[in-house]
């Protein structure tokens, strides 16, 4: 149809838009309980993230409160956050996990 940022307004072919899902954060808070180690296996086994990369977002959250482990799609984004409560519930962490709009 017409060249961007010049268009007549008369469109020369329907354009087939397609439409991006709204991505959401998925936030790590710190408490002063849960160990360091286990935030490093919930990062690592949930998240998908190397030992390197899952130990650099369990620091930052150590260090500034809060912290981001991945922007997802709001369906694997609510899954992830109810994996990591489930997985601090089990062993007894008061870990916290939230999501929010990106
Ligand atoms: N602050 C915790 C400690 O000193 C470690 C920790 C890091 C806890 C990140 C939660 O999301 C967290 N053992």
């Amino acid at each position: 149809s017409d060249q961007p940022g010049r268009g007549t307004g008369l469109a020369l072919k329907p354009k087939a838009k397609t439409q991006r899902p709204s991505m959401y954060k998925v936030l790590l808070l710190n408490d002063d309980y849960t160990p360091m180690e286990f935030v490093v296996e919930v990062l690592m086994g949930i998240f998908h993230k190397s030992p390197e990369d899952a130990t650099r977002v369990m620091l930052h959250v150590h260090q500034h409160g809060v912290g981001i482990c991945g922007v997802f799609t709001y369906e694997v984004a609510e899954t992830k956050v109810a994996q990591v409560m489930d997985a601090a519930r089990q062993n007894q962490h008061p870990l916290q996990c939230t999501m929010e709009k990106d």
